[in-house]
């Protein structure tokens, strides 16, 4: 598992991989955080194709092509604003598992996801890292005959930290 998937400290637009995730929300057309610097890495085509797309509902996500960046493709996916009910936790779930059939059914072998929902929309990160942790464990043990590199891109120390802890902790729990 450990060579799958890779947690670093990065800005996720400067990555040289298949697809980066964007942490949208349902308008789909730009925002702040790591959605605005993609748009603006990405070029306004980006938003050009967004336009057509219909917005996204929570929990889903769609595809455009990457323009500018060195990334082929933007999966944009939308997070739950955190509010503490049970369905956060689900909506979660379902951005990062969505992220990947979408990104399985493109033939897409690497992808890069940012801390979905744990900006703007508040989702306190030391649960939303055991979704994202868990969903793609999950996803990658539910699809095993399909080679997927997955690299978590965190945007400060001390979100890389957390990661790696909760990966550790989660690989002790796996072996008991
Ligand atoms: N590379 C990687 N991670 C980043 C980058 C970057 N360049 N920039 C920020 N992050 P947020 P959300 C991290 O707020 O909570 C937008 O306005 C950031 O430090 O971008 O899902 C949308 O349009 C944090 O850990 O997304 C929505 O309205 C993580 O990305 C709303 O924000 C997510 O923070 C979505 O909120």
């Amino acid at each position: 598992m450990e060579n799958i998937i890779k947690i670093i400290t990065a800005d996720i637009t400067q990555l040289d991989v298949e697809c980066i995730v964007n942490a949208a929300n349902n308008s789909l057309l730009g925002g702040g955080g790591v959605d605005g610097a993609i748009h603006r890495a990405a070029g306004p085509e980006l938003l050009v194709e967004c336009r057509t797309l219909n917005g996204c509902k929570t929990g889903e996500a769609k595809i455009t092509k990457g323009y500018n960046l060195k990334a082929n493709y933007v999966i944009h996916t939308v997070g739950p604003v955190y509010t503490g009910a049970e369905n956060d936790v689900k909506m979660l779930r379902l951005c990062y598992w969505n992220s990947l059939e979408l990104a399985m059914k493109n033939s897409i072998h690497s992808i890069a996801f940012p801390a979905i929902s744990t900006g703007a929309y508040g989702y306190p990160l030391k649960e939303a890292t055991e979704i994202a942790l868990s969903t793609v464990v999950d996803w990658i043990e539910t699809n095993l005959d399909y080679k997927m590199k997955i690299i978590f891109v965190c945007f400060s120390d001390e979100t890389t930290k957390v990661y790696n802890e909760t990966w550790i902790l989660f690989q002790n729990i796996k072996k008991t």
